[in-house]
């Protein structure tokens, strides 16, 4: 940065040309890796799954400011290295790769759906580095092997609370339909953790009906659905899918509860079904509002930054980065890390992160000896849309 700035002072050149060095130069400076700690994100920046991926991006760009201004590991700065996953299987693999051998990282946090983690994360398992999901949610995540770990809490805890919170919302509801993507590992095992909560509170599940996650049309499974009258309507989808669907519920005339599973836990899903999304219920592994010394930080500088509150996939990066920084942290007391070579680095990081308990937005997490996330606290919001149908929010229900 200084270089850029004595070259500004020296040429008397146009304004564009000017710019242009002072890019070279910065970027030049951010490049040089000898001293920070190279972390992977591999989230989706393109496809129609980059509504869930900005969000993780979101998360883990607030944590890097949050602990570089804190001293990173013991004075070195952590450095993030972006590889767009897309919205497939090939895309996470070719990011996990090229996050590995090229970048060289010391550990990966993604990638953005458990159908791309099944896939790519058996590769970060064959080379020994540590992969932390920070929204993989489907059943057998972390059991992909001993280097897989994940803060996002497990659709078989989460997926409940909502269909519990309708209920309380509508005591009456008796005949349930469910939707789901056939297509997507994710909603495949959302789906069957709500058939089973619907089975479990004595509720009738009057039929299941199924799409892809790249359907735009579900006039053919709305109205299968609306001929036997449901009174609750459960949709397992992603962000586009999913809110296609649910404006096409309410455009055909379905006027009771819906609820979304964790594929909806976005606000960009607003500009998918509009007015339209109002009332949607769905559960949350995160509130804004739980009150620690760190998710205060967090939410303050998330608000400065895009005025409105975080949301759940921002905060499950931050807590993902969070783990790699405190890890490294321990690690780098009990011997220095600077002595280590990266692949035993990778090794000793990915034994140290599974020991440690950790004060996260999300509030206390650890982990079980398998790498899954071990958390208290979960809620419920409801999706409140403005009249125009273009701003809205998550309103947090009391569910007590
Ligand atoms: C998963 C998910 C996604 C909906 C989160 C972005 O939970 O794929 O497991």
């Amino acid at each position: 940065m200084k270089n850029a700035i004595a070259i500004k002072l020296s040429l008397g050149i146009s304004h564009l040309f000017i710019s242009s060095l002072l890019l070279v130069a910065c970027t030049k400076s951010s490049n040089s890796t000898a001293n920070d700690i190279p972390i992977g994100i591999a989230f989706a920046q393109t496809s129609n799954v980059a509504l869930l991926g900005q969000e993780g991006t979101d998360g883990v760009k607030i944590a890097q400011k949050y602990f570089n201004d804190q001293g990173g590991i013991n004075g070195k700065p952590i450095k993030l290295i972006f590889q767009d996953t897309s919205g497939d299987e090939t895309g996470a693999i070719n990011a996990f790769q090229t996050l590995i051998s090229k970048d060289k990282v010391v550990g990966i946090i993604g990638p953005t759906l458990s159908q791309q983690a099944f896939s790519a994360n058996p590769i970060a398992e064959r080379n020994q580095i540590p992969v932390i999901g920070a929204s993989n949610t489907a059943k057998g995540i972390p059991e992909i092997g001993d280097y897989v770990a994940r803060v996002s809490s497990s659709v078989a805890v989460v997926a409940p609370y909502a269909v519990k919170a309708a209920l309380k919302q509508n005591p009456q509801i008796k005949r349930v339909a469910v939707f789901y993507a056939q297509n997507d590992a994710f909603n495949k095992s959302e789906t069957e953790i709500f058939q089973n909560t619907v089975k479990d509170l004595g509720l009738n599940l009057i039929t299941v009906q199924k799409f892809q996650t790249t359907d735009t049309d579900f006039q053919t499974q709305v109205s299968n659905a609306m001929n036997l009258k449901p009174d609750l309507a459960i949709v397992s989808g992603l962000a586009v899918d999913g809110g296609n669907l649910v404006k096409q519920l309410r455009e055909l005339g379905y006027k009771g509860l819906i609820v979304g599973g964790n594929g909806f836990n976005t606000s960009h899903i607003f500009s998918v079904c509009r007015a339209l999304c109002d009332g949607v219920i769905i559960a949350q592994a995160y509130s804004p509002e739980y009150e620690n010394k760190i998710n205060t930080a967090f939410r303050q500088a998330y608000l400065k930054q895009y005025q409105r509150e975080p949301p759940q996939v921002s905060a499950q990066a931050f807590a993902a980065l969070q783990v790699y920084v405190e890890a490294l942290q321990s690690l780098d007391k009990k011997r220095q890390i600077k002595d280590l070579t990266i692949p035993q680095l990778r090794t000793e990081l990915n034994q140290e992160l599974l020991k440690l308990t950790y004060q996260t937005p999300l509030g206390e997490i650890a982990f079980t000896p398998v790498g899954d996330v071990i958390q208290k606290q979960f809620y419920v919001a409801q999706l409140q849309m403005e009249a125009n149908g273009i701003k809205g929010k998550f309103a947090f229900l009391n569910i007590k």
